[in-house]
C-alpha cells in the first residue's frame, strides 16, 4: 500500500540552541523559514530543572519574527500563564493535572489572544484529558519525561500519537498533534506516520552536535515518506 503524505512543522526547541550565541542562531533560524519556536519553560518543582524565562521570552519575540510556542513545566499553571503573554507567542501549552480547573486555565490563555494547548505526559491517559480537546488548538503528546533534552524515546508513546489522530477524527476535531521529545532521525518518520503534524526539534535532530545547523535543517526539510 502507498504510503500517505503528511507534511509536518519543525518547531527548534529553544532551550537546545547554543545560549551564549543565541542571536545568531535566531537569526540563521529564521532565515531557514523555520515556522515555530518551541520554548520550554520549567520551575524546579513539576520538574527538577530550571529554564527559559519570560524576559528570554520576550528577547526573543524582538529578536525576530518566528511565533513562540511556550510549553509550560511548571506546578501552577494559571500563575505562570500571565508571565508569559507579554511575549505574543502564537500558543502557550500547560499540563492539565497542574491547573485545579485545566478549563479555567484553557479560558484565560484563549481571553488573552492566545492559542491554547495542552501537554500529555508519558504517564497521563488520554481518556483523562479527553473533554478538553474540543477547547484547545494543539495537544502536545510527550514520548520523554518532561525535564530534560536528550532522553531516549518512551516507545508506546508512539501508540498515543495514534490513537489521538483516532480520536480527533472521531469527534471531527481540528487541533493539531505536536510530538516533543527525542525527535530523531529514525524517530522523526514513525512520529510523522503516526499522525504528529508538528515535531519538537531538539538535539536529537536540529541540534544534533554532530551535524551543522544549516545541514540538519536542510535534512529536516528533505525527508521523505
Ligand atoms: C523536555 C522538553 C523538550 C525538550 C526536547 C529536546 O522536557 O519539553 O521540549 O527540549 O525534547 O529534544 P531532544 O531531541 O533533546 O529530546
Ligand atoms: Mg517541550
Amino acid at each position: 500500500m502507498a504510503r500517505q503524505t503528511h507534511s509536518f512543522t519543525v518547531a527548534p526547541s529553544l532551550m537546545c540552541a547554543d545560549m551564549l550565541n543565541l542571536g545568531a542562531e535566531l537569526q540563521s533560524l529564521q532565515e531557514a523559514g523555520i515556522e515555530l519556536l518551541h520554548m520550554d519553560v520549567m520551575d524546579g518543582h513539576y520538574v527538577p530543572n530550571m529554564m527559559l524565562s519570560p524576559q528570554l521570552c520576550e528577547q526573543v519575540a524582538s529578536a525576530c519574527t518566528i511565533p513562540q510556542d511556550i510549553h509550560l513545566m511548571v506546578e501552577d499553571a494559571d500563575r505562570f500563564v500571565p508571565l508569559f503573554t507579554g511575549c505574543a507567542p502564537r500558543y502557550i501549552s500547560f499540563h492539565p493535572e497542574t491547573s485545579r480547573h485545566p478549563v479555567r486555565t484553557i479560558q484565560q490563555i484563549r481571553a488573552a489572544g492566545i492559542r491554547p494547548a495542552i501537554a500529555v505526559d508519558p504517564a497521563l491517559s488520554l481518556a483523562t484529558v479527553a473533554p478538553l480537546l474540543a477547547e484547545v488548538e494543539m495537544v502536545c503528546i510527550m514520548t520523554v519525561n518532561p525535564g530534560y533534552s536528550g532522553q531516549r524515546l518512551i516507545p508506546w508513546t508512539l501508540d498515543k500519537i495514534r490513537e489521538l489522530q483516532h480520536m480527533r477524527s472521531r469527534h471531527g476535531l481540528a487541533f493539531l498533534i505536536e510530538v516533543d521529545g527525542n525527535a530523531s532521525w529514525e524517530n522523526i518518520p514513525p512520529m510523522v506516520d503516526s499522525g504528529a503534524d508538528i515535531i519538537v526539534a531538539g538535539t536529537s535532530s536540529l541540534f544534533d552536535s554532530a551535524m551543522s545547523r544549516s545541514d540538519a535543517i536542510m535534512r529536516l526539510n528533505s525527508m521523505d515518506w
